[in-house]
Parts: structure tokens; C-alpha cells; sequence
């Protein structure tokens, strides 16, 4: 069996170790980390996400799998984010409230750093007071929402509410994304962009910004 495949298997039995060790090895015989990335991690979690489905996998099974894509994108992390100097803007980032998938969103943060922004990364479960407070204080340019189930989706929509009551929305650009969210609902609500994937995210902050 090949790394991508070592890497994709490990992901779905949540095999941490084996994943751990083929990233190690693939990175060091020279595939590059956006490979691994995009052609067996983010692939292995769309089928947890199948299998879940399909009521083969349950919650455990789901975590376990994350795990095991979190290992192994510790490994590539260095690789994915390239330093620069002094950063180009400030973006808070977040998943929304009631929502605890963080590998998306952990994906952006990596990505939007990697294109020389510094990221405040909240983590999960963050309300709208939290991520409108969060900017004030940071006077972030940017706030990157991610939503991974259809009911905590809402929450992008009071996010933008509190920055308005907070006297701030013109002050910062909304940026949502994760599986369930389209351009229609980004519209709806009033956000400033939608990006399918952490790379198109961090393309889309550039582009906001004007840099
Ligand atoms: Co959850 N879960 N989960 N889960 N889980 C989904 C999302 C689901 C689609 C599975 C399914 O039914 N097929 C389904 C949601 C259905 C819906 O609402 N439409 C679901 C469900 C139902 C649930 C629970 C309710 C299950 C339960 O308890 N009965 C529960 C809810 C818990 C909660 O949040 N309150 C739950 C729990 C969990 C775990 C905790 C076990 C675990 C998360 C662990 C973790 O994140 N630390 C988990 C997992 C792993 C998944 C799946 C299998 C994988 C998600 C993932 O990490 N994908 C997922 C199925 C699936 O997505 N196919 C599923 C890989 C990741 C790289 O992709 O996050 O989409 P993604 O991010 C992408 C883009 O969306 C985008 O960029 C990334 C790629 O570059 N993106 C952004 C994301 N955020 C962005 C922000 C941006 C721009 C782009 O701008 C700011």
C-alpha cells in the first residue's frame, strides 16, 4: 500500500499512528502536503462522513477518525504555512455557536496564515457576542465563520446582527464557509463572501482586503 493510501485507511479505522508515520514518510520522500491533503486526508473524512450516513460509522467512529486527521495534519501544518514577516491583516476565526467541528475551520486558519494574515483562531462554539467582542478588541479586518450542520447555520446570520449592534459591521468583512453553506445563504444573510475551501478562503480574504 502507498502513503495516500496508508494515510486514508488510517483515517478511517482512526489509526493515528499509521497516519502519523505515512505523512512523515510521504513528506520526506518528497510528495508535497497539499497532496496528502487533498488526496487522501480531506477525502478520507468525506467518506467518515458517507459511512456515517449509511449508519456504518457513529459518533465514535467519527472522532477517532478526527483524531487521526488532526495528527496528521500536525505534520503538515509547517509545510502548508509558509512565514512571512509582518502580517498583512488581522482575521478572527471561528466555528459558530452550538457547533463543534473544527477541522474545517482549522484548515482555513492554516491557509489564510499561510497567505500572511495573522489568524485569531477562537476554536468552537462561538457565540456572536464572542466573535463581535473578539474583533473589536483584535480590530481584526476580517471575521471567518464556519458551520457544519444545517442548524447551526443561523448563527452566521446573529453573528452579523451583533457586529451591527456592536456599531462595527462596516469595520469588518464576514467571510463563511463550511460544508452545508452556499454563495445563496452568504447573500441571504448579508456576509461579504463565501469560500468553498480553506485555500478559496484564503484567496478570498486577499481579495476583500485588496492585497
Ligand atoms: Co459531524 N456531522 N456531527 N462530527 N461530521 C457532519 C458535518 C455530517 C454532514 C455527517 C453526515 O451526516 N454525513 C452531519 C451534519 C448534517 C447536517 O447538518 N447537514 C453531522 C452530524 C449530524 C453530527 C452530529 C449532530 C452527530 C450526532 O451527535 N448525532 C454531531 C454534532 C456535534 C456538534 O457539532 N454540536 C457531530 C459530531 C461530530 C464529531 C465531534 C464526532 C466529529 C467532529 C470532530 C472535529 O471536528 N473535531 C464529526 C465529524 C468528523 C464529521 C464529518 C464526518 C467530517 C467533518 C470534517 O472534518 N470534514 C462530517 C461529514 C462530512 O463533512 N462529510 C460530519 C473534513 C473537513 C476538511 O471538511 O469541515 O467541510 P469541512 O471543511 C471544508 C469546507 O467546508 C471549507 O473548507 C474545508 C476544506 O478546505 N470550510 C470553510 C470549512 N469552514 C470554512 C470556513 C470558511 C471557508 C471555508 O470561511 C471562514
Amino acid at each position: 500500500m502507498g502513503h495516500k493510501e496508508t494515510i486514508f485507511e488510517g483515517i478511517l479505522k482512526g489509526n493515528m499512528q499509521a497516519v502519523q508515520d505515512a505523512t512523515t514518510a510521504a513528506l520526506s520522500e518528497g510528495t508535497a502536503a497539499g497532496q496528502l491533503l487533498n488526496e487522501a486526508m480531506i477525502p478520507a473524512m468525506a467518506e467518515v462522513g458517507r459511512l456515517f450516513e449509511a449508519n456504518e460509522y457513529y459518533v465514535p467512529e467519527m472522532l477517532i477518525a478526527a483524531r487521526a486527521m488532526k495528527a496528521g495534519l500536525a505534520i503538515l501544518r509547517p509545510e502548508l504555512v509558509k512565514e512571512d514577516v509582518k502580517p498583512l491583516g488581522k482575521v478572527v476565526l471561528g466555528t459558530v455557536k452550538g457547533d463543534l467541528h473544527d477541522i474545517g475551520k482549522n484548515l482555513v486558519a492554516i491557509m489564510v496564515e499561510g497567505a500572511g494574515f495573522e489568524v485569531i483562531d477562537l476554536g468552537v462554539d462561538v457565540g456572536p457576542a464572542d466573535f463581535a467582542k473578539a474583533a473589536q478588541e483584535n480590530e481584526a479586518q476580517v471575521i471567518g465563520l464556519s458551520a457544519l450542520l444545517t442548524t447551526t447555520m443561523p448563527s452566521m446570520k446573529g453573528t452579523i446582527e451583533a457586529l451591527q449592534e456592536a456599531g462595527i459591521r462596516g469595520d469588518v468583512k464576514v467571510v463563511i464557509g463550511g460544508a452545508p453553506v452556499t454563495q445563496k445563504y452568504a447573500d441571504e444573510i448579508g456576509a461579504d463572501g463565501y469560500a468553498r475551501d480553506a485555500a478559496g478562503a484564503a484567496t478570498l480574504v486577499k481579495q476583500l482586503l485588496g492585497v
